[in-house]
């Protein structure tokens, strides 16, 4: 990737105010941010709004954690409120959520959407309504924005490029042993599901693997392992199972303990959490994709000071993926 590609611009300055809103609140009731701060309200600063997917997922808790580690780093810069959701597929709560933050007169909305299409008519009435929004993480589908006629940058990595990089690992690591594996995606309507999706069977494809089985899991643990324990039932000869998160990754592995396959079945993931970085040390997941989580709010956030800073609305930025495995581990 570029410098150019990556590169991070300087922030706009502002007033004084800390107007933090507490990650932690949101997971446990219906998704309402919780206010905390300093009380100041002088009016200087813009004041940005994150909203993130599922709260119950490490991956937007570290994104949380990296932009609120950022406001405090900018404290005289902009206040920034958080927000998620409790289900992966809640839209209505997300879009719920865009509509509550243009209410509250926010100035920017940095968004991950749950959703690629459904997402679109709320973010093009908050642009409307004069907010500048960027997307990150998973990319809003680009033909709906044609038809809405809305423009809106996205900050995030080339999710198929992610993929191959665990698949080709993984193809590498087959080699010689069963040819047949099965795949765990995301949520189906997701643009960043189904770019990983491409690059697993592009990887598998090129290795010449058969991907026997392949359903979605709608990122969740507890809905791959179920689907994984009748994955591995139905095609007791898989050697391996791709999952595009992981989250996913956890219900595989799982459910390959109580087949009594650790042995034998090969795991692989994508968002490097922590407990997949222990897993990959045991040996029990192959491999993930560190797609640099507590950053990418972090990018969207530049983006969006630098729209509100007078700069005009930016080209959509690449952030990196990168491979993790036990030697990657090991050598940090
Ligand atoms: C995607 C992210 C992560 C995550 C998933 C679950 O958008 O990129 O891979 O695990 O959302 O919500």
């Amino acid at each position: 990737m570029s410098t150019q590609r990556f590169k991070r611009r300087g922030l706009l300055s502002a007033g004084l105010i800390i107007g933090l809103i507490s990650f932690g609140s949101c997971s446990s009731d219906s998704g309402s941010p919780t206010t905390v701060g300093s009380g100041d309200s002088s009016a200087a600063k813009p004041r940005i709004a994150l909203i993130m997917k599922s709260l119950a997922n490490e991956f937007f808790s570290t994104m949380a954690e990296g932009a609120e580690a950022h406001q405090s780093a900018h404290a005289n810069q902009y206040d920034l409120v958080v927000n998620g959701i409790k289900d992966e597929r809640d839209l209505s709560r997300q879009v719920a959520l865009v509509e509550e933050m243009v209410a509250s007169g926010v100035d920017a909305i940095v968004i991950a959407p749950a959703d690629s299409k459904a997402l679109v008519p709320a973010l093009r009435r908050a642009k409307a309504a004069g907010i500048v929004v960027v997307n990150i993480d998973n990319q809003l589908d680009q033909d709906v924005l044609k038809q809405e006629n809305v423009t809106i940058p996205f900050v995030g990595p080339d999710n198929l490029a992610g993929a191959r990089k665990v698949g080709d690992f993984l193809g590498n690591e087959l080699e010689g042993s069963d040819r047949k594996v099965a795949v765990l995606e995301g949520i189906r309507t997701s643009f960043n599901a189904q770019q990983r999706l491409k690059g697993f069977e592009a990887s598998m494809a090129e290795a010449g693997i058969e991907i026997v089985d392949s359903q979605s899991a709608e990122w969740e643990m507890s809905k791959a392992n179920t689907i994984a324990s009748s994955m591995l039932s139905e095609h007791p000869e898989i050697s391996a199972i791709l999952a595009a998160n992981d989250s996913m990754a956890l219900g595989a592995i799982a459910a390959v303990k109580s087949a009594g396959l650790s042995d034998k079945v090969k795991i692989v993931g994508f968002d490097n959490i922590t407990a997949i970085q222990a897993a990959i040390k045991e040996g029990k997941v192959l491999a993930t994709a560190d797609q640099h989580g507590d950053q990418l709010a972090v990018f969207g956030i530049e983006v969006a000071l630098n729209e509100l800073a007078g700069e005009a609305a930016g080209d959509d930025i690449e952030t990196p993926v990168d491979l993790v495995t036990k030697q990657t581990l090991s050598a940090k």
